[in-house]
């Protein structure tokens, strides 16, 4: 039924018709960075220039204890109850194969719901923020002003991906930790190679709790993405990405029918026993499952 919903907006031209008008933003960033804080501090910007947004988040709420967007009423006061936007909370369970394709769909049903903005949240812990940079425009990653071994775990894997890096909680005390951060950060992409023809990554310093710089940095949102549809890669990002989905959605449902196969199934318990008593590799043990599909 959900396929068919989205076949007919498809098909009445009520999705993806005209890429501007929509903006696809992901946002990621390590537990406590001020994400929601944020997503509070934006959202009202964004509703106080006329238009909306709709907020998605991504990982599946086991694995965030309490950071659930549902938990969130007090980071997202406001925009909580403001007609303007729309809150998901993030989905019970599930792994991050389903959890993402659901989210990407639910993104495209905001969209043909009239949502011109939509903010996709992941924790930049784990593998959900790949899935997150399938499915948006710009990729923001979202740092608090702390060094350590874990920010050295996040740069490694996201600074690839990103866009856009805003360094949060810019007053007071952590003013001087932002702005190195900020600095290490800039160095750090200036040897990145670039993922656009059109725009290298920035960095900015906010505080989302005392609303200091979010203006600035939606600006520069708004002019990575007039860089992107201008110079037509925007247009092929999405294209690709639909792509992408596409072979994403094949590969889980054919693992899905193969672990299901009753040939495989019979033959999955002997496989087994000799792969744990080491008479064949792993490689050939799989090669024995997938080769018993063209068995008569
Ligand atoms: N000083 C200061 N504190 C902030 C700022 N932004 C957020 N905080 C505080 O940082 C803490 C974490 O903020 P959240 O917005 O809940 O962070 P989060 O990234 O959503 O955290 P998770 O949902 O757990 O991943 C809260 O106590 C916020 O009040 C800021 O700009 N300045
Ligand atoms: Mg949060």
């Amino acid at each position: 039924m959900a396929q068919e919903i989205l076949t007919r907006l498809l098909q009445n031209g009520q999705v993806e018709e005209d890429i501007s008008k929509t903006f696809r933003i992901g946002l990621s960033g390590p537990p406590g960075a001020g994400k929601s804080t944020f997503i509070e501090a934006a959202g009202q910007h964004i509703i106080n220039e006329g238009s909306n947004l709709a907020v998605l988040a991504v990982d599946p709420s086991s694995s965030r204890t309490g950071g659930s967007l549902l938990g969130d009423k007090t980071r997202m006061q406001n925009l909580g109850v403001n007609p303007q936007a729309y809150i998901r909370p993030s989905p019970a369970c599930g792994e991050l194969g389903g959890v993402a394709r659901n989210t990407h769909e639910a993104a495209v049903l905001c969209e043909a719901a009239g949502y011109k903005n939509i903010i996709i949240e992941t924790v930049g812990v784990g593998q959900s923020e790949i899935a997150v940079a399938d499915m948006v425009d710009v990729f923001l990653l979202l740092l608090p002003p702390s060094a350590g071994d874990e920010l050295q775990g996040i740069k490694r894997g996201i600074v690839e991906l990103v866009d856009v890096v805003a360094v949060n909680k810019y007053d007071g005390d952590m003013k001087p930790a932002v702005r190195r951060i900020a600095a290490e950060y800039t160095s750090a992409l200036k040897f990145m190679t670039p993922k656009y023809k059109c725009w290298r990554p920035r960095v900015r310093r906010i505080s989302s709790l005392n609303n200091i710089g979010i203006d600035d940095l939606w600006e520069l949102l708004q002019e990575f993405r007039h860089e992107m549809i201008n110079s037509g890669e925007l247009l092929e990002l999405r294209r690709m990405q639909r792509e992408k989905q596409m072979w994403s959605q094949i590969e889980f449902s054919l693992i899905e029918s193969f672990k299901k196969n009753p040939k495989v199934l019979n033959n999955l318990s002997e496989v087994n026993r000799a792969l744990r008593r080491r008479e064949i590799t792993p490689g050939s043990a799989a090669e024995r499952l997938l080769s018993v599909l063209n068995q008569l």
